[in-house]
Formats: C-alpha cells, sequence, structure tokens
C-alpha cells in the first residue's frame, strides 16, 4: 500500500484518515483467532471492565509473535513513516474489547497528553493505526473524532482526582473507563459547533489512522455485536522519550527505539493455524 498525495494531505488537515480493507478478512479472523488465549491470561497486561469482563489487551508486540512481527508489516510502516516523516517505533500496542451491551466508554481525549506526562514523549509526532477486527457500526460504539483538532496542541483537560484500583499506581485509572485527563466540556463544545463529529465505522479489516492530538471518544456498546479494535501506536525515532520519576512499564510504554524495519506485508505466513 502506497500513500498518495491526497492521503497524506487529508491526514494533515483533519488529523485522520481511513482505509478501507487494509486488512483481509482472512488476516483478520487470523489476528482473532489468537484472542481466546491472550484474554485468558491473568497478567498486567490484560485490563478488566468493572463487570470482570476483558477491555482491553496492552503491550501484543511483546508477548505474541504474530503481533511481533504484524506491527512491522511493510503497509503499516509505510503509512506511519510517510506521515511522520522517519523512521519509527512501536510506542504501545492493545486490543480493545468493547463486548456486546457491556463494553464501557472511552471519554474525550487527547492521547499526547498521556504520553507526554506520563511517559515523556517530547512532542505529538506519534500516530495511531486502528484495525477493526469486527464491523464497526453507528451501534456499538465507534471511534469519534472531531476533525482538525489535532493542529490545537494539548488543550485544556479536567485533570480528575484518580486512583488506581487496589492500591494500584493512578495511571492504572487512565486503562479503565475512568480516564485521567478528559478535555474540559467548553472546548468540546467549541470544536464540534465548528468541526462537527466524524464516526469512524467500516468492515473488518478497515484502518483508521489518527494523529496523537485528536480529540476523539466512544460510547458504551448497546448493541448485540462486539466492538474489538487492534490499535498500534508508532512514534517517531526523532521523538523519543525521556527520563521521567517513574516509567511505567513496557507494555504501557516502551522503551525500544530501534527503528522498526519492515517486514513483507504476508504474516500469515508465520503460522497457519486457520
Ligand atoms: O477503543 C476505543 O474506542 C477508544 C480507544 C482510545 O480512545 C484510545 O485508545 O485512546
Amino acid at each position: 500500500m502506497k500513500m498518495t498525495k491526497s492521503m497524506e494531505t487529508a491526514f494533515r488537515e483533519d488529523g485522520y484518515l481511513m482505509l478501507e480493507s487494509l486488512f483481509s478478512e482472512e488476516e483478520v479472523s487470523f489476528i482473532l483467532h489468537q484472542l481466546p488465549i491472550l484474554m485468558a491470561s491473568e497478567t498486567p497486561h490484560v485490563v478488566k471492565e468493572k463487570n470482570g469482563q476483558v477491555r482491553s489487551i496492552y503491550g501484543l508486540h511483546e508477548i505474541n509473535v504474530i503481533f511481533e512481527e504484524l506491527v512491522r508489516v511493510e503497509r503499516l510502516i509505510n503509512i506511519a513513516r510517510s506521515l511522520l516523516n522517519s523512521d519509527v517505533y512501536i510506542h504501545q500496542t492493545k486490543i480493545n474489547i468493547k463486548q456486546a451491551f457491556d463494553g464501557e466508554w472511552w471519554e474525550w481525549h487527547q492521547d499526547f497528553p498521556y504520553w507526554h506526562l506520563y511517559d515523556g514523549m517530547p512532542v505529538p509526532r506519534v500516530l495511531s493505526v486502528m484495525i477493526f477486527l469486527d464491523e464497526v457500526t453507528d451501534f456499538n460504539g465507534p471511534l469519534y473524532v472531531i476533525p482538525g483538532t489535532h493542529e490545537l496542541g494539548m488543550v485544556d483537560f479536567e485533570k480528575k482526582a484518580t486512583v488506581g484500583i487496589d492500591g494500584a499506581p493512578a495511571y492504572t485509572s487512565s486503562l479503565s473507563a475512568n480516564l485521567e485527563y478528559t478535555i474540559e466540556r467548553k472546548v468540546l463544545s467549541q470544536w464540534f459547533r465548528q468541526r462537527g463529529i466524524f464516526a469512524a465505522t467500516g468492515k473488518p479489516g478497515t484502518a483508521l489512522v489518527f494523529h496523537g492530538n485528536i480529540f476523539h471518544a466512544s460510547n458504551c456498546n448497546l448493541s448485540p455485536l462486539d466492538r474489538r479494535v487492534l490499535i498500534i501506536t508508532y512514534n517517531s525515532i526523532e521523538n523519543t522519550l525521556t527520563t521521567v520519576e517513574k516509567e511505567r512499564p513496557t507494555f504501557l510504554s516502551n522503551r525500544n527505539f530501534t527503528p522498526l524495519l519492515p517486514v513483507p506485508d504476508n504474516f500469515l505466513r508465520i503460522g497457519n493455524t486457520l
């Protein structure tokens, strides 16, 4: 997959880009086959909702050989390199599992403030690729973005007095449906009036590429259909993390800054288990 000038322009102006059929049905089912075992593991990589269902699995590239390869496939590296204008490395990977009827929301936020304040990331030269593993519809909690807001820098946020669950560090609250830094409502209202909201829907295999500073959120899943997405965050190698007082674990904030070397697009070849 080659990025065209018009795709690059759309990303620069809007802060996001939709790419239909970036992954095939076969590739998506192969990815989904990895989930049951990952979801069953009782490690800090697996984050639960209040009701005990799995909300997210982090650090996939650290714990599973398929994901270690997948994050480096040529089509993804080409996108990240051309939009960030440099070589890239992984900052974070996760699957968000918004389960039918129960999956909880993600409040309005920007990602970069977390990576800046928690992890020491200098500037927002960072993007995420969200790959749809289920069909994402209007009803199962699509990601909402406010176009153009990536250009505003870090805006005023409402810092909540969050505490970690069961004595865990405070940052763990932001892995749950209680984010620490959410965007002020007056700022949201102003930008909503100017730019509206785009809801990212599409077939499995569609990808949404979004800038680290774009305003985004998603609603609870009230539908009978799961909404599972894989999110890979690429950072520029010219924007590596600085020292912070308390580093988060590597599955939340990777500190291996080695540039990713692309591997052939056919990651299915490493395990023909379908
Ligand atoms: O999965 C979602 O709907 C939201 C994810 C998100 O906002 C994030 O990872 O920052």
